[in-house]
C-alpha cells in the first residue's frame, strides 16, 4: 500500500469532506482516507491507483487538489 496526502482547495464545512471522502472512495485501489478540511491522506494500492487519479476524483467533486509531496 501506499499513502499520500493531499492539499485540497475550495472546502469549507463538513458536506465538502463527505464530497471529497465519497470521491476518494470512488476511485479503483483507494482502501482509506482520512479527510479534513484542506486536505486528505490516502491509502491506496499502487497497483490500481495514482496520486493522478485521487487529483483527479477530487476535482471532479469540485475541488482543486494538489500532491502535497
Ligand atoms: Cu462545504
Amino acid at each position: 500500500m501506499s499513502q499520500t496526502t493531499l492539499k485540497i482547495d475550495g472546502m469549507s464545512c463538513g458536506h465538502c469532506v463527505n464530497s471529497v471522502k465519497k470521491a476518494l472512495q470512488s476511485v479503483d485501489g483507494v482502501t482509506g482516507e482520512q479527510v479534513a478540511i484542506g486536505s486528505a491522506t490516502v491509502e491506496y494500492d499502487p497497483q490500481v491507483a495514482s496520486p493522478e487519479k485521487l487529483v483527479d476524483a477530487v476535482r471532479d467533486a469540485g475541488y482543486t487538489a494538489t500532491p502535497a509531496a
